[in-house]
């Protein structure tokens, strides 16, 4: 067994400390690249190494958190990403000694992945794996991911190790205050599609101090049966003195460790503003606390970037919104073809409004590249809700093209029990964290009885075993067929659900409303049935929830099963219905006013149909000003009020950009091709700090809306952005700093702008920027998110011109 795993079992480890600010201290220059030192000056690295290992530290984490091609891109060393992550792992090795365990670090690309970027996921995941090889070859016992903001990419990193290396994987996301990652993942739905994918330990670093890495961990065990890691930093930097200091002192970090060892945290680490006294001092609160690793039930999830749905006898039947399907839809088929997706953003709305939890999604129809639809679909669903996704078809290509374009953990509709469908379907679930439904049926067809249906079922249980999947992630279909033709049908379905149940623990799934084709009236024998397959036990329903018949029967049989408690959905629902409460989405017949599809189209971000519907509005005789100022920008400000009242995420309002940006550029053109820069701005991180996640957000943003970035990365010196903000003649500048000492290099490159007497906007940011900080050194704005930012440039530089 391997080390790591073995050690994990037997008693809680820890984990060390800050490395980036050490390097700083000891020598990394301003601009330098910090893995680079695991060439140029390995000793350093080493020593720090050998100061965590003294401290008592069992894992070391190698210096190899920005050894990404993408990231080693920006100093010129891509060609050395093998050389660099191992070394890293060889100069850990020799600092761990014999009995210590030598974490590889992975950290964040940088990139932004498609839609939102020009990054794709194979791309990505071959990034990843490029780093893990050289882990492998170099021989470390474990990786950790750090610092991930977006499920997505950690999802292609996760992929990454377990398609080159079968070591073990601890994965963490950075949260901030309000408990989600800057893209939006709250704790719940990191957790669900982490423990997915398969990793062994899931965790969070750094953003927070001890407390919050608590609350955030908390939240986690609510979903997950995983051993937990904590890295948080040493307290919330402050501002003392014009110094930042991570206040947080060895004993303040130890005073959860009770209520950590509690909860089931295995691994104890820190993360920025922590040194290898922290590290001592969490090493002496452990001892006596050393408790073997207790199993803990699992449990059936589903996510999204933004949210969980449980499935499974102890949560309510799973409504699953049947309507993304073209089968009897001539609309929806023809979009379909032309690879419009209005039908789809439009029902996924309706019917989760109508009470759906998760979304089927079916594109597959005659004339269509059910792969390109199916990834298509899932971009254009995730852009405007937030309900997990099953992916329904039995085509393995469109499928893994579907589970490389979804945040969460999914369900796949469906693996069969004949042998090819097990042998392609199966591993693909696995590979990509996803849950599945297994129909009841195999070479010979549907077998007659319940009894002929529960053997499949056993079978399609062994075979997902085998290869990791856990019974937890799956869900039998028990098949409806149509009762008009034989009677004795319904009955047969209800018995397997029963007997699937008993004899085998999984959940189930039927697609209800087929049981009534052929006969009148059919809501009301589809509603009865599946009032029955409620009391039979069944976990899942495929149905279309705009039915009402069917939704009543749901609500009530949630009440009548004990599922509702206090009946509380059931009256919310119905004490309301004198006053539907009204749904902000587009009635299904007859199209909008140009202006509001104009703006619905930027709130969804529809870039694909953007072009042409702007163009259909000038065709209507729409000037361009208009246009702009009642249809697109109305829509604009609607996507920054529902951000700020976290309604939607980084992703969405980037992808809004982007789409404003497409009916600019047409708009422009009509207004006799104007430049379409609105304005060149200059983007830096200070030197001295290293974190740069945030201000890649906001320049990807500012791009999408319009402006020319000039990026010069992390870390950079006072006189460089001095000279190339006159070289380049910017017309903004832009700085972030997170961390230790930085502030003052803020203040600083600001004091040198002014004293050169170049004329630009300044603008400041970052985890420890507040409004009066940037007020006190003179800054023209202060932005306290990405979207703040574009927005308070978009004034000043507006009322400037
Ligand atoms: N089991 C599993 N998956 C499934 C099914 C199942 N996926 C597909 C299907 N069955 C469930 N989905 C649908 C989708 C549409 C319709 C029925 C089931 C449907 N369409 C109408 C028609 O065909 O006439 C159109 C009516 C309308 O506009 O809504 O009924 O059993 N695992």
């Amino acid at each position: 067994m391997n080390p790591f795993r073995q050690r994990l079992q037997q008693q809680i480890l820890v984990l060390d400390g800050a490395m980036g600010t050490l390097l700083q201290e000891r020598g990394l220059p301003p601009g330098g690249c910090p893995e680079e030192m695991n060439l140029n000056a390995p000793a350093v690295v080493e020593d720090i190494h050998r100061d965590y290992a003294k401290a008592g530290a069992d894992i070391l984490v190698t210096n190899t958190f920005g050894g990404n091609r993408a990231k080693l891109a920006h100093y010129g060393l891509e060609a050395r990403v093998d050389e660099i992550n191992r070394s890293g792992v060889e100069i850990a090795r020799r600092a761990a000694g014999e009995n210590g365990l030598v974490a590889a670090s992975i950290g964040p690309t940088g990139r932004f992945l498609e839609p939102v970027g020009d990054a794709g996921f194979d791309e990505m995941v071959e990034i990843f794996a490029e780093q893990v090889r050289a882990f492998v070859a170099a021989g470390a016992d474990l990786v950790t991911l750090e610092t991930f903001l977006d499920i997505r990419e950690l999802r292609a990193a996760i992929i990454a190790c377990q398609s080159v290396s079968d070591l073990p994987i601890m994965a963490m996301m950075t949260f901030d205050d309000g408990g989600r990652t800057v893209l939006g993942t709250p704790p719940e739905a990191a957790a669900v599609t982490l423990e997915g994918l398969g990793v062994d330990v899931i965790g969070t670093n750094c953003g927070l101090g001890i407390d919050g890495v608590y609350a955030i961990l908390e939240q986690m065990r609510k979903v997950s049966s995983l051993p937990l890691i904590a890295q948080a930093n040493a307290g919330l930097p402050i501002l003392r003195d014009g110094e930042t200091i991570f206040p947080g002192t060895p004993e303040e970090m130890t005073a959860y460790h009770d209520r950590l060892v509690e909860l089931g945290v295995r691994v104890i680490g820190g993360c920025c503003g922590t040194t290898p006294a922290h590290i001592q001092a969490i090493r002496e609160a452990l001892e006596g606390r050393q408790t073997a690793w207790q199993i803990r039930p699992r449990s059936g999830w589903l996510s999204s970037r933004t949210s969980v749905v449980p499935f499974g006898s102890a949560a309510p039947c799973a409504v699953i919104g049947e309507r993304i399907n073209p089968t009897g839809k001539k609309a929806y088929s023809a979009e379909l073809r032309e690879g419009k997706t209005a039908y789809i953003r439009r029902e996924a709305q309706e019917q989760l409004a109508a009470g759906a939890v998760l979304l089927d999604v079916n594109c597959g129809a005659p004339g269509v590249d059910e792969p390109l639809a199916l990834e298509r679909a899932v971009y254009a669903v995730t852009g405007v809700v937030g309900a997990p996704l099953v992916l329904d078809s039995s085509d393995p290509i469109a499928l893994e093209r579907g589970l490389k374009a979804a945040d969460g953990k999914v369900l796949i509709n469906s693996v069969s029990g004949e042998e090819k469908s097990l042998k392609t379907i199966l591993p693909l679930a696995r590979r990509y964290g996803a849950a599945i439904i297994g129909l009841a049926l195999d070479e010979t067809g549907i077998p007659e009885t319940a009894e002929g249906r529960l053997a499949v079922a056993r079978k399609i249980l062994a075979a997902a075993q085998s290869i990791g999947i856990p019974k937890e992630d799956i869900l039998i279909d028990c098949l409806t067929l149509t009762v008009s033709a034989e009677q004795k049908r319904a009955m047969e379905s209800l018995r397997a659900i029963e007997l699937v149940r008993r004899e085998l623990g999984l959940g189930t799934v039927l697609g209800v409303s087929n049981i009534s084709f052929g006969l009148p009236c059919r809501p009301v024998l589809s509603a009865t049935f599946f009032a029955m397959a409620l009391a039979a036990g069944l976990d899942a329903a495929i149905i279309n929830p705009k039915d009402e018949k069917m939704m009543d029967a749901f609500r009530a049989g949630m009440v009548l099963l004990g599922k509702d408690l206090r009946a509380e959905a059931y009256i919310g629902h119905y004490a309301d219905i004198a006053t539907p409460t009204t749904v902000a989405t587009a009635p299904s017949d007859g199209p909008l006013p140009v202006r509001e599809q104009l703006a619905n189209a930027i709130i969804e971000g529809d870039s694909e149909g953007i072009v042409t519907m702007v163009e259909e509005a000038l065709a209507e005789g729409l000037d361009p000003l208009t246009i702009s100022n009642e249809g697109l920008l109305p829509g604009l400000e609607e996507v920054g009020k529902r951000f700020g009242s976290n309604r939607i995420f980084l992703p969405q309002v980037m992808l809004s950009a982007e789409t404003m940006q497409k009916a600019f550029s047409r708009l422009k053109q009509e207004m006799g091709g104007a430049s379409t820069s609105r304005g060149r701005i200059l983007m830096a991180t200070v030197e001295g700090d290293i974190h740069d996640i945030g201000k890649n957000i906001v320049c990807t943003l500012l791009e999408n809306h319009g402006y020319e970035v000039i990026d010069l990365g992390k870390n950079v010196a006072a006189s460089r952005i001095l000279s190339e903000a006159t070289a380049q003649q910017v017309d903004a500048v832009g700085l972030s700093a997170l961390m230790t000492t930085t502030l003052q290099q803020m203040q600083m490159t600001l004091d040198a702008l002014r004293d050169a007497g170049i004329k630009v906007f300044t603008m400041v940011g970052g985890a420890v920027v507040t409004q009066e900080y940037a007020d006190s050194i003179g800054a023209d704005l202060y932005a306290a998110d990405a979207l703040e930012a574009v927005e308070k440039i978009n004034k000043l530089l507006t009322s400037s011109h």
